[in-house]
């Protein structure tokens, strides 16, 4: 039978990569995101097993009515892989904008979880899959990371507890922990600075979209008793830093 993966947020990055790998395989994909342009673009590409839905992730009535509209043929869904999300500016807590981690919280957390819930008697109907993309900052703190790292924290730490939460409901349940990709997330975190973009990625040889929609489709077609509660995975270039001790002169 044909699998059917919805997957937020397919307007760039790993939501257009993982949604390219899944049609390529032979599974039908819903396609989420605000740009209708791209995502009709990408319905273009993908051809008849692609479904574009086109609607704002934080806002709920929309996201319920999205879901509502699904034809048939697509309204059985066995893998969700919460992949909208955002990170917005790099600058320490005491000079960030409020409303930037906000926009994050609501994104990132209140449109995942929101979605989710409404995703939940489908999933658990087709004993289906839920991938969260978290990031390496839900584990590991740096400067500038503050609201960013504690939405993906969240996010690794709702993933932890689903698995809980379904057990004996035969609902695979992972967090995805993805460290430096090369994607348009670093030009929406800097607001679209260009020479920042190429100052990050120059010479880093970082993860690619495709690395990442590879590892999804790799979670999720592991055979159905086998569960990976998370996965970590950076590029080769990037690893951890000391701890800084601040001293007083
Ligand atoms: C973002 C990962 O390493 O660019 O999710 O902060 S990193």
């Amino acid at each position: 039978m044909t699998q059917t993966i919805l997957i937020t947020g397919t307007t760039a990055g790993f939501g257009a990569a993982t949604a390219r790998r899944f049609t390529a395989a032979g599974w039908q994909v819903i396609g989420t995101g605000r740009r209708v342009d791209r995502l009709e673009a990408l319905a273009s590409e993908l051809g008849s097993s692609f479904h574009p839905l086109a609607f704002d992730i934080t806002d709920a009535e929309a996201t319920q009515a999205a879901l509502a509209s699904l034809p048939e043929r697509f309204a059985g869904i066995d893998v969700l892989v919460n992949n909208a999300g955002l990170a917005l500016g790099t600058a320490p807590a005491d000079q960030t904008d409020l409303k930037q981690w906000r926009t994050m919280i609501d994104t990132n957390v209140t449109g995942l979880v929101t979605i989710t819930h409404h995703l939940l008697p489908r999933l658990i109907e087709r004993r289906g899959a839920i991938l969260n993309i978290s990031s390496v900052a839900a584990s590991w703190p740096y400067p500038g990371g503050n609201v960013y790292g504690g939405t993906k924290a969240f996010v690794r730490q709702f993933s932890l507890g689903l698995r809980a939460d379904l057990h004996g409901k035969g609902v695979r349940v992972t967090s995805i922990e993805p460290g430096l990709c090369e994607s348009e997330f670093t030009l929406v975190r800097t607001g679209g600075n260009q020479e920042a973009y190429d100052k990050l990625y120059g010479g880093a040889h970082a993860l690619q979209p495709e690395n990442i929609a590879e590892t999804i489709f790799w979670v999720a077609t592991q055979p159905p008793h086998v569960n990976v509660n998370s996965l970590e995975i950076m590029p080769v270039s990037q690893s951890f830093g000391p701890f800084p001790v601040h001293r007083e002169s």
